[in-house]
């Protein structure tokens, strides 16, 4: 007979899916370049950079999108924002500064379906962005 689940139950279960490319570098079960850690978020470097700093900040907790976090984890959308300043700061682009992007939907071209949010800094960005 199994044992009772451990799990945390209610608001607190932190969500996972299996299926999730971003919840299995949460696991360690893919590799990536960590560069902060908390207990609510993990960023680690993007694959395919478009600035000389190119880290994405990610919840731990499997949402899809930023609007998601918003409505079921706003605490884990602050905890990104306080990571990312964290990033920044280490990243030697605080003072220079750095773009923070969220890409939410199909116009946006999201294409992991786990809420991140892009810190791009090292060169001047343009704007409008394309
Ligand atoms: O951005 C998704 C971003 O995720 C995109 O910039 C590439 C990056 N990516 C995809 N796979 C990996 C792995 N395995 N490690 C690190 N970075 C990765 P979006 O806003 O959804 O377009």
């Amino acid at each position: 007979t199994a044992e009772p689940s451990k799990q945390p139950t209610g608001a607190a279960a932190r969500a996972t899916d299996p299926d999730c490319l971003f919840c299995k570098i949460v696991a360690g079960q893919i590799p990536a370049t960590v560069v902060h850690e908390d207990e609510a978020t993990v960023a680690f470097r993007d694959l395919d950079p478009h600035a000389p700093t190119h880290v994405l900040v990610i919840p731990r907790h499997h949402v899809a999108t930023a609007a998601g976090l918003a409505a079921e984890r706003p605490e884990d959308a602050a905890a990104l924002l306080v990571a990312v300043a964290q990033v920044a700061a280490q990243e030697g682009v605080a003072d220079t500064g750095y773009r923070t992007v969220f890409n939410t939907g199909a116009d946006a071209q999201q294409s992991v379906f786990h809420a991140h949010l892009h810190v791009l800094g090292g060169r001047a960005m343009a704007w409008p962005p394309g």
